[in-house]
């Protein structure tokens, strides 16, 4: 569907856009610290979290422009996420976005330091917006980001994930990672921007099962790329899970079964749009489409 690819450029260029001067210009001591920073935000990437949160805006009928920078404190809490995964200390990899990882670049001490500081200025940015436009609603919606990308979600997901490396963990430990370190960002785009859209307890719910089933099937095609995607067209390397012991869906599943379950969550996350007007949700329909035959 044309009509799919086209919007999904505007969107991103709309948050490129906005992401292109989203820091402070005015610094001379933090320059390089800035600059490490600007270096993975700026480095591409599909900007998935943002735009799910833009879409579901409009699926409301809101004005996107007036919350552009909480699309973009989303896309600056994920590519926190992504510095720090990287480091030596975690998954110590060397290719991000087709680039050089940012401590490669920068060295560990600063892209530590990018991280925490891509992390804090979400939160000033999310701040700064709730100040310009107080309401439950919007307080409401960075709640449910702050939450998802804490203890409670994507970090507490990923200490799991660290601390299983080279052990055998049950099955439900493995849905515990990966709903909290992949799904709780991807479930936060979505439901933080149908908390600012009012959104009633049954929407509520449908899209919650959308987010969490897009969600699970975007990690189980993440681990099937680790084995037999193209490492050029994914710009990350390959192979990382197996050489970090890492638990996947593949290694409990096999390939194939993986495969079934995610065209399963595929036609689940479908179900879950029925109840909104048909002609509002092509985009969520196309975008579930997408991420099971994604390649990078
Ligand atoms: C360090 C607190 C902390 C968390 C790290 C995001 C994450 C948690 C780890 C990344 C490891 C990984 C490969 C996870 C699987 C799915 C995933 C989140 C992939 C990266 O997201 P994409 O594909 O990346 O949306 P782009 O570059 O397109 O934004």
């Amino acid at each position: 569907m044309e009509k799919f690819k086209d919007i999904l450029k505007s969107d991103v260029a709309i948050i490129e856009n906005r992401l292109k001067n989203i820091f402070p210009s005015d610094t001379v001591y933090q320059k390089n610290l800035i600059d490490s920073m600007e270096y993975s935000i700026n480095a591409g990437g599909k900007r998935l979290r943002p735009v799910l949160f833009l879409e579901t805006l409009k699926l409301f009928e809101k004005k996107i422009e007036d919350f552009l920078d909480i699309a973009c404190s989303i896309e600056i809490i994920h590519t926190y996420s992504l510095i720090h995964d990287d480091l030596p200390a975690m998954d110590d990899d060397t290719l991000r976005r087709g680039k050089p990882t940012n401590h490669v670049v920068f060295g560990e001490g600063t892209a530590i330091l990018a991280g925490d500081g891509l992390l804090n200025y979400a939160y000033e940015l999310m701040h700064q917006f709730l100040i310009s436009d107080l309401s439950i609603n919007n307080a409401e919606a960075i709640y449910h980001i702050s939450k998802a990308a804490g203890i409670m979600g994507m970090i507490g997901g990923q200490s799991v994930d660290i601390e299983s490396e080279n052990k055998e963990i049950d099955i439900s430990t493995m849905d515990y990672i990966h709903k909290n370190k992949t799904g709780a960002l991807i479930n936060a785009s979505i439901m933080s921007a149908a908390k600012i859209c009012n959104a009633n307890h049954s929407q509520l719910k449908a899209l919650s099962s959308y987010a969490d089933s897009i969600g699970l099937t975007f990690q189980i095609t993440d681990d099937i790329l680790d084995i037999e995607g193209d490492q050029v067209e994914l710009g990350k390397n390959i192979g990382s899970d197996v050489q970090n012991s890492k638990a996947t869906y593949p290694k409990f599943y096999g390939i194939e079964k993986s495969r079934e379950m995610a065209l399963e969550l595929t036609d689940t996350a479908i179900k879950n749009l029925e109840m909104f007007p048909e002609n509002k949700t092509e985009f969520f329909k196309e975008l579930a489409y997408y991420i099971i035959k994604r390649k990078k």
